[in-house]
C-alpha cells in the first residue's frame, strides 16, 4: 500500500527523521512518501503555531493524497486531522489518536511525557475529544523544545526518561506515550530502559493505517466527514476551496 506520512511542521531534519520511524515500522509491502507543508511554522508548540499548520496540512493533503491508501499526521497536536478526513476518502490517521489507542490496549492507565508544557493543554482536549481522558493518568511536560529532537533527540534521551520514571510512579500508570513525533527514534531504548510498554504514535499510526487499509476501511463521507462544500476561498487560501 502508499502510506503519506504528513509532519505537519517545517523541519525538514523532523520530516526525515519521522520518515525512517514510519519505514521502520511498516510492513514489507508498503511505500512511505514522507512530506511537509510549503509554509508554517518550524515546530508546532502553542495553539497559534498549531492554526497555521493546520491550514499547511490541508494544503499539503490537497497536493499530496492522491494515489495514496492512508495518510498519517505525524504531530502530537493532530493538527487539521479532522480537515484532512473531510478532503480524502482514504483513511486518515494522527499519531496522537494513535498513541493513546495503542496505550489503551496494552494498559489500564497510561502517562504522556510530551515537550514543552503549554503543549500538555493539547494533548489533555485531544484525550476528551477522543473519550480516551479517563485512560490517561498524567499529562508531563518535559520543556524539551521540539527543534531539539530534529535530529532524533538522542541528546535528550535520559530527560525523556527521568520524566518517564517520575510520571509511572506518581500516575501509578502502566504505559507511555511518548508526546512528539519528534521522539520516534528514541521509542526502543525508552522501552528498554523503562520496561514497560513505550508507544510512539508514528509506528503505532503506520501499523494502524495498515489495518484499517487491509479491512477495506475507509473514511466515512456520510455526515460531517462529507466532501467540503464548494465555495469561493479568496486571498491566499483561493487555491484550497472545492
Ligand atoms: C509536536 C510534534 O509532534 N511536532 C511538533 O512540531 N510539535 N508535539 C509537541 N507536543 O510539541
Amino acid at each position: 500500500m502508499n502510506l503519506l506520512i504528513l509532519n505537519p511542521n517545517t523541519s525538514e531534519a523532523m520530516t526525515a527523521s519521522i520518515a525512517q520511524a514510519a519505514r521502520a515500522a511498516a510492513s514489507a509491502g508498503t511505500t512511505v512518501t514522507a512530506v511537509q507543508p510549503a509554509f508554517g511554522p518550524r515546530s508546532i508548540e502553542g495553539h497559534y503555531d498549531e492554526t497555521i499548520a493546520a491550514a499547511g496540512v490541508a494544503e499539503t493533503v490537497r497536493l499530496h493524497g492522491a494515489g495514496m491508501d492512508a495518510v498519517v499526521i505525524a504531530c502530537f497536536g493532530d493538527p487539521g486531522l479532522d480537515a484532512a478526513r473531510e478532503a480524502l476518502e482514504v483513511p486518515v490517521l494522527g499519531v496522537a489518536e494513535a498513541a493513546f489507542h495503542a496505550a489503551s490496549f496494552v494498559a489500564t492507565g497510561f502517562s504522556v511525557v510530551t515537550t514543552m508544557t503549554r503543549t500538555c493543554v493539547t494533548a489533555e482536549h485531544l484525550l476528551q475529544r477522543y473519550g480516551l481522558a479517563s485512560r490517561c493518568r498524567g499529562v508531563h511536560g518535559t520543556d524539551i523544545p521540539v527543534l531539539a529532537l530534529e535530529d532524533g533527540g538522542a541528546a535528550c534521551v535520559d530527560a525523556i526518561e527521568a520524566a518517564a520514571r517520575e510520571a509511572l510512579a506518581r500516575d501509578r500508570s502502566g504505559a507511555i506515550v511518548l508526546g512528539c513525533a519528534g521522539m520516534a527514534g528514541l521509542c526502543a531504548t525508552l522501552s528498554a530502559r523503562l520496561g514497560v510498554p513505550v508507544i510512539d504514535g508514528v509506528a503505532a499510526a503506520v501499523r494502524f493505517a495498515e489495518a484499517l487499509s487491509g479491512l477495506g476501511l475507509r473514511t466515512s463521507k456520510q455526515g460531517d466527514y462529507a466532501r467540503p462544500l464548494p465555495k469561493q476561498y479568496v486571498g491566499w487560501a483561493a487555491p484550497l476551496g472545492w
